[in-house]
């Protein structure tokens, strides 16, 4: 049963700030650093619950305010299977969270377990990492002090990257298996990477380097950690915004957020014009690309760009392997450039699935594809492949293949090694388009002539109660406040490939505002126009 008395004086250490209220987003928590303490500790309690639930498989937790600015940190649970926590239970994190004293929290505690189901006899085991924030190593033992108030086994992963975390979780959970995913640690990570990666590179021409802004974050260090591992000869890469011990630096001017959000290269970081650039955010799970033509203007390769090039690789591969019955499906958002979707659908004939905001839609949805590729305009995706196609890879295959078939199958079969399916990747996902475009020999602006996109505009609107903006259709319609809609379709009749929506942030108290249509005018007329009408 519950030692009560242990957890009450545990939480004595970690009291809960007042006049705050935390929830659970998509993000998991987010706030201000200084506010997080207490957050932390309760996460811990609720990790070892979620173990003990699921019979004692590792949970991770993964302290990370990602592309925020340094001041800010927040916490995310890992399920088994490195994907995100199931969706039930933000409700308890966020019950747990919010608990006004000791007394109280224990009550919570008491409630969840009911609730749940949880056997508190089952031994729970947790692994967490943290990113370079300054406030990660305070709140990294409140998590830790949280663990041991449930007496959990714990796996301390240190600084990683988030994608590293989740490649742990899964390695964890699945080692000695017949479905066992790699080594349980980040050298593993590595090795495994840097096999597919070589693998799949040698024998190409070189193209010319790489320069990868960090974000001055985490993904610095582990860039070059596998530099050393796999080697410059088959991946020239210069690194650039890549300090983690310069306090403020962090994501501030640089990283992939402010990039994509500012449409434009990192403060200081001048683009040779048709070179190839690359930024990370704050955590390693997000990618853009970009480059400047002879002109200097700068042109932006998001994740859109990127799902468009991963999915054309993969159809010709598994045709040229004659896997004709595999499936190959893509998964957008809302806010996936309308020019991506018609390229995907019209150009590639491939399937696309249109889902709300959010990774964890992402991820379920492209699982019902053979192949599905995800990724969000912002530059976090990945690829899946489903449990029968990695056994249709893993069979023979024809007994007397041509040379394209045998290459395309020895291809297909690294790049399921190569990419990180449990969570996008920024260094995976690095290593993929540079393997693509190795494999095309494309220059940036060759792979960018794909489609051009259409001029669009977000913004943000703070409204005084985002709960009152209700969506349907993948986010594509609002349904309340009532009438909205109608202006933003009037707003959009007669605008040439207008398309426009709105709907309430989960991760910030806004809600957004995106448009796009063929002209740069007219989707910043669209989206100038709605701010006034929802407020
Ligand atoms: P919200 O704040 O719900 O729009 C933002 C991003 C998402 C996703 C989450 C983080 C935009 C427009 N929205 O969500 O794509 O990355 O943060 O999980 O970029
Ligand atoms: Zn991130």
């Amino acid at each position: 049963s519950l030692n009560e008395q242990v957890v009450r004086a545990a939480s004595s250490a970690h009291p809960r700030p007042l006049n705050t209220t935390f929830a659970y987003g998509t993000a998991g928590f987010r706030a201000n650093a200084d506010t997080l303490d207490s957050t932390m500790f309760r996460v811990g309690l609720l990790a070892a619950l979620r173990s003990k639930k699921l019979a004692g498989q590792h949970i991770g937790v993964m302290v990370t305010a990602s592309h925020n600015p340094e001041q800010d940190n927040g916490v995310k649970l890992v399920d088994p299977h490195g994907e995100m926590l199931h969706s039930s239970w933000e409700q308890y994190a966020t019950l747990l969270a919010n608990a006004t004293s000791d007394d109280a929290l224990v009550t919570t505690l008491h409630h969840v377990i009911q609730a749940t189901g949880v056997d508190l006899a089952v031994k729970a085991n947790v692994v967490y990492g943290h990113d370079t924030r300054p406030s990660c190593r305070s709140l990294v033992r409140a998590v830790v002090d949280g663990l041991a108030a449930l007496d959990t086994d714990q796996v301390n992963a240190g600084l990683v990257t988030t994608p590293q975390l989740h490649y742990l979780v899964r390695c964890l959970n699945t080692q000695g298996s017949s479905d066992a995913y790699g080594e349980p640690s980040v050298e593993g990570y590595y090795h495994k990477l840097a096999a597919a990666y070589t693998t799949l590179a040698t024998g190409r021409h070189l193209l010319p380097a790489l320069t990868v802004d960090c974000a001055n974050g985490v993904g610095a260090p582990k860039l070059k950690e596998f530099l050393k591992v796999v080697g410059t000869d088959l991946l020239p890469l210069v690194t650039v915004r890549d300090t983690t011990t310069v306090a403020g630096s962090l994501n501030k001017d640089c990283g992939a957020d402010f990039v994509k959000t500012q449409q434009r290269a990192p403060r200081g970081v001048d683009l040779v014009p048709w070179q190839r650039y690359a930024s990370f955010d704050g955590d390693a799970d997000r990618i853009v690309f970009y480059y400047a033509d002879a002109e200097g203007t700068f042109h932006l390769l998001d994740g859109d760009k990127i799902a468009g090039l991963v999915a054309g690789f993969i159809l010709d591969l598994v045709r040229d392997a004659g896997l004709d019955d595999v499936k190959v499906g893509v998964v957008q958002t809302a806010y996936a450039n309308g020019a991506s979707t018609k390229y995907l659908t019209e150009v590639l004939g491939v399937p696309v699935t249109c889902v709300p905001t959010g990774v964890k839609h992402l991820h379920h949805a492209a699982e019902s594809y053979d192949v599905g590729v995800y990724f969000e305009a912002n530059g976090h995706g990945t690829v899946l492949f489903s449990p029968a196609t990695l056994s249709l890879l893993s069979s023979p295959g024809p007994s007397s293949p041509t040379a394209s078939q045998s290459a395309a199958l020895s291809n297909l079969r690294a790049l399921v090694d190569l990419i990180n399916q449990t969570v996008g990747d920024a260094l995976s996902d690095l290593l993929l388009v540079e393997t693509i475009l190795l494999h095309r020999q494309w220059s940036p602006a060759q792979w960018d002539s794909a489609y051009s996109d259409l001029p669009n505009r977000l913004v943000k609107v703070l409204v005084t109660d985002r709960t009152a903006f209700v969506t349907s259709d993948a986010e594509r319609r609002l349904d309340r406040p009532e009438g909205v809609q109608a202006r933003i379709d009037e707003a959009v009749r007669g605008v040439e490939g207008g398309r426009s929506f709105v709907r309430p942030s989960g991760t910030e108290d806004c809600v957004r505002v995106y448009a796009e249509a063929n002209t740069r005018q007219a989707a910043d007329g669209a989206s100038l126009f709605l701010p006034l009408v929802i407020t």
